[in-house]
Order: C-alpha cells, then sequence, then structure tokens
C-alpha cells in the first residue's frame, strides 16, 4: 500500500482498515476516529516529507504500565506489568541509498539522518535520533553484518506520554525495529526479538532490565503478564473480575536522559554491589553470582532465606569504598571500574551518602515475594483477589519509598488521594522519581475516581487544563504489523 491509497481508504472510512484498528485499539467508533486520524496524520506526514508512492509498511508498538515488581527485573527477577493502549506507529519504506532518514510527526523531534554500518556512532547524548540508532544496531548486531539491510524512510508517530514511566523509549525502539524488519520481510521469534531489544537502552547509557520490551512485544489484549527473565518466559493473567487500571500523572518529568538516569544507575550498582558481598559472606556455590536472582538460586533457600540473610549481613548504614574493598579483597578502582561500571563502561562514583545496600536488596527480595503472590492471587482468583492485590500494590508502594528511595512528595500525594478515593491499590510505577502512579479501580467507582484526582490533585495546582492527567487503560496487545 502506499500513502496515497492509505489516505483514500481512509478517507472512504474503508471497513477492512477499521477491523485492523479495532483488533488492535478496541470497536467503539470513538477509539477507531481516533485510530483512523493518527494513521492520517501519518500518512500525509510521510508523504509530504518522502512521497506519495512509495510502497509502505505500518507497525505499532505499546508502552506498558508495570503493575507491581519494580526495580526487580535488571535483578532478574520477575515483574506483572500490561500493555497500554498507547504506543508508538511507524510508516516505513526502503530508500535506495544506505541512509535511515526519520521524521516524526511531532515537530519537538526534529528530522535525523544516519548511515547504516557496523557501529553505528550515536548522537549526542540525550537526542532522540539514538533511540532509532540504537533498534538498528540492535539487529546489526543480531545479524552480525550490515549485508542485505537497505537505507529506510521512516515517519513515526508516538502517543506514549515521554518520560512519564510508561516505557515510551522501549515502544519507540521497538516500533522502529520492527519496521526494519517488516520493510526487509524479515522476522525474528518473539521471545529472542524481546531479549535482543532488552539491550538496547545500554545504547543510550540506561542499564535497564527487560520489562519493557518484553511487554511491549509479548502482551495479549486483556491480560497482564508475569515475566520472569533468564530464561525470558510470559504467563498472561487477568486482572480482578469488576476491577480498572488508572495511571496517573504526576507530571514530575522521570528523563531518562537526564537526573534520573544517575539515580537509576546507581541503584543498579547499589543492587550489583549488595550481591558480591552477600555471596561473599556466605558462598554456598562455586558460581559467582553477577545479580540477585543468581544470587538467590545458588547461595539461598528461597526468599524467607534469602531476606534473613539479607538482614544478618548487611548493615543499614551507608557502605564507602575502602570498606568494600576489605570486605570483597579488590582494590577500589576495581570495585568502581567492574561493579559500578555503568553500560556505557565508565564508572559510576561513590555517591556523596555512600552506597546503600540493605534497603536496595531488601526491597527487591520482597518486592519479588509480592510479585509471586500477586501472580498466584491472579492465577487462582480467590472472592477477595481485588482487595489481596491492591493490599500488595500498597506494600510495593511502602517499600518503594522507604527502601528504594525513589518515591516523591507529588507521587505522595497522588497515592493518598487515589486511597482515599475508593482504589483497591496504589503505587508509584516506574523507574520513580516522578512520572506516575497505577491504580487498580472498583471498575464501577471509576468515573467517582477520576473526578476526586482531578479536584485533590490537579485542579489545586493549577494542572487540570493539561491533557492526559488521567488514562483509564484496557490491557493492549503487543507490537504488531498494522498494514503490510
Ligand atoms: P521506566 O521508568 O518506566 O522507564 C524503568 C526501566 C525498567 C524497570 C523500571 C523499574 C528503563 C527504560 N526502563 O522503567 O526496565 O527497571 O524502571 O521497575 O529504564
Amino acid at each position: 500500500m502506499t500513502p496515497r491509497q492509505l489516505l483514500h481508504s481512509l478517507s472512504l472510512a474503508d471497513p477492512s482498515l477499521r477491523a485492523s484498528c479495532a483488533a488492535v485499539y478496541g470497536s467503539s467508533p470513538e477509539l477507531l476516529d481516533h485510530a483512523c486520524s493518527r494513521l492520517w496524520i501519518l500518512a500525509r506526514h510521510y508523504a509530504d516529507t518522502f512521497n506519495y508512492d512509495d510502497h509502505v509498511v505500518v507497525v505499532r508498538a505499546p508502552g506498558r504500565v508495570n503493575l507491581i515488581g519494580e526495580h526487580t527485573d535488571y535483578n532478574g527477577l520477575p515483574v506483572l506489568p500490561m500493555a497500554i493502549p498507547r504506543d508508538v506507529i511507524v510508516m516505513a519504506s526502503r530508500s535506495d541509498d544506505d541512509l535511515v532518514h526519520v521524521s516524526n510527526v511531532d515537530p519537538a523531534f526534529p528530522p535525523r539522518q544516519f548511515k547504516i554500518e557496523p557501529l553505528i556512532p550515536p548522537f549526542p547524548p540525550g537526542d532522540w535520533g539514538n533511540y532509532v540508532k540504537s533498534a538498528v544496531q540492535g539487529l546489526i548486531n543480531h545479524w552480525q553484518t550490515t549485508q542485505g539491510i537497505s537505507g529506510l524512510r521512516m515517519a513515526i508517530s508516538g502517543n506514549v506520554p515521554v518520560a512519564s514511566g510508561l516505557s515510551s523509549s522501549a515502544a519507540f525502539t521497538i516500533a522502529c525495529a520492527l519496521a526494519v524488519l517488516t520493510v526487509h520481510q524479515r522476522s525474528i521469534p518473539p521471545l529472542l526479538f524481546a531479549e535482543l531489544m532488552a539491550h538496547s537502552d545500554h545504547y543510550v547509557g540506561m542499564a535497564s532490565g527487560g520489562m519493557d520490551q518484553a511487554t511491549s512485544i509479548l502482551a495479549r489484549a486483556g491480560a497482564c503478564l508475569k515475566i520472569d527473565f533468564f530464561p525470558l518466559r510470559v504467563q498472561p493473567v487477568s486482572l480482578p473480575p469488576d476491577t480498572t487500571v488508572v495511571v496517573c500523572q504526576s507530571r514530575v518529568k522521570a528523563a531518562k536522559a537526564a537526573n534520573a538516569r544517575e539515580e537509576y544507575n546507581r541503584r543498579v550498582v547499589e543492587c550489583r554491589l549488595a550481591t558480591a558481598l552477600l555471596h561473599a559472606a556466605s558462598p554456598r556455590s562455586d558460581r559467582v553470582p553477577l545479580r540477585l536472582s543468581e544470587w538467590l538460586a545458588w547461595d539461598c533457600d528461597g526468599l524467607d532465606d534469602a531476606l534473613a540473610r539479607i538482614n544478618a549481613t548487611l548493615h543499614p548504614e551507608p557502605y564507602r569504598l575502602p570498606e568494600l574493598s576489605r570486605l570483597l579483597h579488590q582494590n577500589p578502582e576495581t570495585i568502581l571500574s567492574t561493579l559500578c561500571a555503568t553500560p556505557a563502561g565508565t564508572p559510576c562514583h561513590e555517591p556523596p551518602d555512600g552506597f546503600h545496600l540493605l534497603k536496595r536488596a531488601r526491597h527487591v527480595i520482597s518486592e519479588t515475594r509480592r510479585v509471586e503472590d500477586a501472580f498466584s492471587i491472579l492465577s487462582s482468583t480467590p472472592p477477595d483477589a481485588a482487595r489481596r492485590f491492591g493490599e500488595l500494590m500498597n506494600q510495593s508502594h511502602v517499600s518503594c519509598r522507604d527502601d528504594y528511595h525513589i518515591s516523591c512528595p507529588e507521587l505522595e500525594d497522588l497515592v493518598t488521594a487515589a486511597r482515599d478515593a475508593g482504589a483497591y491499590g496504589a503505587r508509584l510505577t516506574g523507574a520513580g522519581f516522578g512520572g506516575c502512579t497505577v491504580n487498580l479501580v472498583p471498575s464501577p467507582l471509576v468515573p467517582h475516581f477520576v473526578d476526586a484526582l482531578n479536584r485533590s490533585y490537579y485542579v489545586p495546582r493549577q494542572l487540570d487544563h493539561l491533557p492526559d492527567n488521567i488514562f483509564v487503560f484496557q490491557p493492549a496487545p503487543g507490537a504488531g504489523v498494522l498494514l503490510s
């Protein structure tokens, strides 16, 4: 199909096109009209930027919201997210050069262009084009060659709020990678594709786990997913009956390209240091664990034993390099350049307040227990499933705040307002430091809940005029091809 033909079909409200959109966005006329108008804008943008008569494909990849299991993924431990009906759509075709030409319908993201080569040099840090580069680089790494990869023209439209903990970056990278695959008529099995893309954020200097990419690729409509790592596996499960997921933006930006990245990477390092100390204190296995999941599997008898060891081994005071050096029998420089190295290879320096190891490890292991409990509640659906699941969400929030130190006053206010308005459970979601809260709300209460949150949080801060403060989400399907 060409952009010209697509525009024509859209103008005729072509039923087969609307059916393709309904399969993804739902069949309400309002949602369908919205999806079709996004496609219209994208096709016009593509045609005006590149050509009306290219043969194009259209692919999409969703953002996600994590219901429970925060900061567990990079420790190799499980999470329980769902995909959201907000996504990144890419319209793409081959170009006859070796360049990737990218144009975003949102003028905040100016056009970018780069050459396909074995090692694609990044744009300056923080440039949005690096997310496109990371997708292409991920595929080149997988194929170990650039042969057979032609240039591309891509027009992009995204509606996942950025820097909100809803994984706009994974949606972006995966949609771009899927566009490259689809244009070249190639495919990668979904689990492998998710694993491959899990490393994509390393290109932009993040040390994130694989939750976002796995959810965006493997999600199922109407279900949330329990995701386990190493090896990656997913188990879809339904939300408690008569409940709805409502997500509220704090409007505090959790910008991964800036301040939040340092805080995030610091926690990755703290978990690695805790793993090393816990293993050094009582090694049961000859194998040296690199992440808490391995320590749990090799050195512990289950989660209770792990928690007991953490409390017995690690002290509450922050750790400093000289002490770490003594306990790990390594000099401080080695610790900095190995355990403390960021994915880009630069050392993460000792934070002024030292490394908080007891609290970080305690959060990760107790959060793992909550994910396992949440999954068993959702799988067995006892009559009080919603209340029990909500209670686990509330406990997760406390642990994120008090042990992981990733909350902020605005998130606290939102969580309190949500509980006052009748949520079964309310917690910060994503990396924290701003972004969103996720709430499990009795379905009949949703209109009241939205109204109450608006009055108690957004109106007093004069934020109520902004679009997209509160989202009512049904679990969406994972990434796929809309038109080819
Ligand atoms: P957000 O803040 O939603 O982007 C980040 C990580 C996840 C996970 C969560 C914390 C990125 C891109 N993603 O999510 O992998 O570690 O924090 O649970 O950094």
